[in-house]
């Protein structure tokens, strides 16, 4: 799966990307990550991607003819199958969400900036506007790093048995038991006796009982169904 991201800041996702799975996940060829500066592919000598808005107001508006020449670029390359754009009135991220995109082959995805973005890039070119939750950030790229995380722990191959997707926290649609290491004991906090008794059956059924309860606690909305 490849990702182009266009951004303002490519700086700030050369790292996010460059860690742990993500990192492994590239090279083993199964995920492809390529950061697009969205000032190289402005029309001015001044490398500008913004302007005032029309009709008056605060803030300035991401202007199309940057992000339309660097997607049309890309779609000379090759055929994508969803251009995102990262914004809060976007459709909020979940795990099914997730899960619908591992599947998908060349994706773009845009980050916005500043007061928003021309009206008419998302009419033209954006078949999707993620939100990663009810907050507001000061731009897409934090978001689009939380999006490519998702997205390509679940694609095949990407997960070991060890890093196994299966008992994630949402997968199953409950929330994780909790885990423990050593020592057994750290001043006088015990690990609880069950999972130290070595009867898988009964240690699954805990773990299964703990999990509900946490979810009941803490998510009851993802109990309903
Ligand atoms: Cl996708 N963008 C921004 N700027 N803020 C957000 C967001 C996205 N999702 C939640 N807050």
């Amino acid at each position: 799966m490849r990702f182009d991201i266009i951004t303002v800041l490519p700086d700030l996702l050369q790292s996010p990307f460059a860690h742990s799975i993500l990192q492994r996940a590239q090279t083993k060829g199964i995920a492809e990550i390529v950061v697009h500066s969205l000032r190289d592919y402005s029309t001015n000598k001044q490398r500008s991607v913004d302007d005032y808005p029309y009709g008056g107001g605060s803030g300035m508006v991401m202007s199309i003819e940057p992000f339309a020449r660097c997607i049309d670029a890309l779609k000379e390359q090759r055929t994508y199958d969803e251009i995102i754009f990262m914004t809060p009135d976007g459709v909020t991220l979940n795990q099914s969400m997730a899960n619908e995109l591992s599947g998908k082959g060349n994706v773009i995805i845009l980050c916005g900036h500043y007061k928003g973005i021309d009206q008419r890039i998302r009419d033209i070119y954006v078949t999707r506007e993620v939100s990663i939750g009810d907050y507001v950030l000061s731009g897409g790229e934090l978001p689009a790093a939380v999006l490519v995380d998702a997205i390509v722990r679940l694609i095949p191959g990407v997960l070991n048995d060890e890093t196994s997707a299966l008992s994630d926290s949402f997968q199953g649609g409950l929330l994780d038991a909790p885990l423990y290491t050593r020592p057994a004991d750290y001043k006088g906090h015990q690990v609880p006796e069950i999972l130290l008794s070595g009867h898988e059956l009964k240690i699954n059924n805990w773990r299964h009982e703990q999990a509900l309860a946490r979810t009941l606690k803490r998510r009851p909305d993802l109990l309903e169904d």
